[in-house]
């Protein structure tokens, strides 16, 4: 049965209690003239009903025209329809202005306090409804304020792994798929709240399938899944289906993309190739780019995960990457659509570090304009941590994407708080040298088209939306970051809390505390904090797949053997620009965090604090679980702060978490002991019980 009561997530409007601050708001933001033409100001319009009405404690009265007798009101609406709009924004500013930007301002009219919310394009106003809502929920005044506000990207997309008519969702810890396939065209209600939430923080593209869409062919694999894999959307008789969610998040500005499998001239046609050069093929693609784009006149584009984990691609072919990805731009350009083309390319390359590059470098300046590399944010797989790709920076004639990792598939998963704002924000600020220094990631997604941020989203069936009631501040950091990559994790933080918890200060302190605490103590009993790879639990097809420590398995990722631990990859570190280079191959100039992902060791490598390696991977693992422990007794204190349900929900998770460190612990410092055969300097291994 499908759930129908979900949360309101950072969209909970809760009624103002200062009374200084309700009667300003009301004054202001009672009566509200909006414009109603477009879709996206119905949305806005619906938005400020309910946003307005929860945070004013009363009903706001929409007008079509200014209120007169009142006080003050909100204006929403183009400075050529709304004189009020004109006392306050001068033509040319809104000629200035990004077609996604607006501007919130206030302003005295005919002896009235007024706000305006104004853009360039009905999108732009329902960017700025959410503004101001957002500043409402913060409780920040309206008196004077005057924000002029774009988005620093063009692309802002979550990509869903979500499988279609299975309902599963790869690497999904919170349920299902929102997505019914079976009752679509039917739509549900929570279609339009998810649009909501997305809208809200500035996303403009959604993916709706997963990129792996058909089952690898592989031992265990079950046949009979392949019949329902993503790669059937592209038949005829599902794109109506494709169609009717497309025309819920087109109000919201939000363009539906599709990911398709490489071979679908044979799977979803009748070729018996997919051979990018091949006529048939090229038309094959071409008609049913046609056949997708009257169904979806808006529709984003495709995007592709080839040559990778069982799936299809033009290597099949003998073709490179570039002749691949350039056979779908084709197709879609006549329409104004993209292709989004992974650089996740890896397969029999005797280090998985070193081979995006390998593969795309050459090919810089080789992709159509409309197509997009979409880059993951380090070269092995959303590790805990990793350094950027060194595709950032040496794709200079490319746009290029960064995918981000949203869900956390190796940090906790539905159970370990782990806020990734803060990880993502140190592969953004990283600087690339591309062109000298100061050339960090995120000016390399910026302002142009083609160019942003791709997050694989972590959204599910749950009530919640996203399994632990923490991980919404996932999905809204991202969301915020992907529109403006300069905002510091404070400031994001700061405005999730208070829109999901509100503004108790001391609520306010100890949640922010909480959610920047916890990413470094993932990293302490995950990795030991000084850059170990995939020491986690792999085998496919269970639950517990990338969750459980196990570092035996895969020794290759981490180097650990009798004389040290790391893995020699200097050959990744020559991919950068110098300087990073030379500090990254280093072993004294390269970051401690980054250490073991770049370089092999003796256990008793002296740091530069004089602890050994295998020391300081002893007392991190034991730090990261003191570290869960004070998270679990902070939230614990909130207990009497935050209602019921949300407590006891991460109450749990974080009784679990803890007892899940531990265990990582253990497992790690034995493995470490294992094979150092050195004892911590403070007793604790090898441990007796
Ligand atoms: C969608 C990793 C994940 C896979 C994922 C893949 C990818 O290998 O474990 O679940 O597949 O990355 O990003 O394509």
């Amino acid at each position: 049965m499908r759930v129908t009561d979900y949360d309101d997530c950072w969209l909970q409007y809760d009624a103002v209690e200062d009374p200084a601050i309700r009667s300003s708001y009301r004054t202001r933001c009672t009566h509200v003239f909006a414009s109603t033409e477009g879709p996206e100001l119905g949305v806005a319009r619906d938005e400020l009903r309910t946003g307005l009405g929860g945070l004013l404690g009363r009903d706001p009265h929409l007008w079509m025209h200014p209120p007169r007798s009142v006080d003050g009101f909100l204006a929403v609406g183009r400075r050529e329809r709304m004189a009020v709009v004109r006392a306050a924004v001068d033509a040319e500013e809104i000629d200035a202005l990004h077609e996604e930007g607006y501007i919130v301002r206030s302003v005295e009219w005919e002896g009235k306090d007024c706000i305006v919310v104004t853009a360039a394009t009905d999108k732009g106003m329902l960017y700025g409804v959410y503004h101001l809502l957002r500043r409402m929920a913060a409780r920040r005044p309206l008196a004077d304020v005057d924000i002029v506000e774009e988005p620093k990207t063009e692309e802002r997309l979550v990509n869903h792994w979500d499988n279609p008519f299975r309902a599963s969702v790869e690497r999904g810890y919170a349920g299902t798929s929102i997505f019914d396939w079976e009752q679509l065209p039917d739509l549900r209600e929570r279609y339009r709240d998810y649009a909501r939430l997305l809208a809200s923080v500035g996303i403009n593209g959604i993916v709706l399938n997963n990129v792996n869409t058909q089952k690898p062919d592989r031992p265990g694999a079950n046949p009979a899944v392949a019949e329902m894999e993503g790669w059937q959307l592209l038949r005829e008789r599902n794109l109506p289906k494709v169609a009717a969610i497309a025309s819920v998040f087109r109000r919201h500005g939000i363009r539906t993309y599709l990911s398709v499998n490489y071979a679908a001239p044979i799977l979803a046609g009748d070729l018996d190739t997919a051979d990018p050069l091949d006529d048939d093929v090229a038309r094959w693609w071409a008609e049913k780019a046609d056949e997708v784009y009257d169904h979806v006149s808006d529709f984003g584009g495709f995007l592709v995960k080839a040559d990778s984990e069982g799936q299809p691609g033009p290597y099949d072919y003998d073709r490179n990457h570039a002749e691949g990805a350039n056979l779908l731009g084709r197709a879609l350009e006549p329409h104004g659509g993209r292709v989004y083309w992974r650089a996740f390319v890896y397969a029999s390359h005797k280090d998985r570090s070193v081979q995006a590059y390998d593969t795309f470098e050459p090919l810089d300046g080789e992709f159509l304009d409309n197509v997009t590399v979409q880059i993951k944010n380090g070269p092995i797989d959303f590790q805990p941590r990793e350094p950027i790709s060194s595709l950032f920076g040496s794709m200079p004639e490319t746009s290029v994407a960064c995918e981000l990792q949203i869900t956390q598939e190796y940090t906790g998963q539905g159970v370990h708080a782990c806020y990734h704002v803060p990880l993502w924000k140190e592969t953004l600020d990283t600087d690339t040298y591309a062109d000298g220094e100061g050339t960090p990631v995120k000016d390399l997604l910026s302002r142009r088209e083609g160019r942003g941020l791709a997050g694989v989203g972590n959204v599910g069936e749950d009530p919640n939306w996203t399994g632990h009631y923490l991980a919404q501040s996932n999905l809204y950091g991202y969301g915020r970051l992907a529109w403006n990559p300069d905002l510091d994790a404070e400031t994001i933080t700061d405005e999730w809390v208070r829109q999901t918890f509100g503004n108790d200060p001391d609520v306010v302190e100890a949640v922010s505390d909480i959610l920047h605490d916890s990413w470094p103590a993932v990293l302490d009993y995950t990795t030991g904090h000084l850059g170990l790879m995939h020491m986690m639990y792999n085998q496919d097809d269970v639950l517990e797949n990338h969750y459980n420590p196990s570092p035996g398995e895969w020794p290759g990722y981490h180097g650990a053997s009798e004389d040290g631990i790391g893995v020699d990859r200097s050959e990744y570190a020559e991919q950068f620009h110098s300087p990073l280079s030379e500090r990254y191959a280093s072993v004294e100039d390269c970051p401690d965090e980054l250490l073991l992902f770049f370089h092999h060791l003796p256990w008793d490598h002296e740091l530069d604090d004089g602890t050994t390696v295998v020391q300081r991977l002893y007392d991190n693992c034991f730090e990261g679980v003191e570290e869960v422990r004070s998270m679990r007794d902070r939230w614990a204190e909130l207990d009497d702060r935050v209602d019921t349900a949300r407590h006891r929900h991460v109450a749990e998770r974080f009784d679990e978490q803890l007892a899940h460190a531990k265990h990582w612990r253990d497992t790690m410092v034995a493995y470490f002991y294992d094979h150092a055969g050195i004892p911590d300097a403070h007793g604790r291994v090898p441990r007796d019980d």
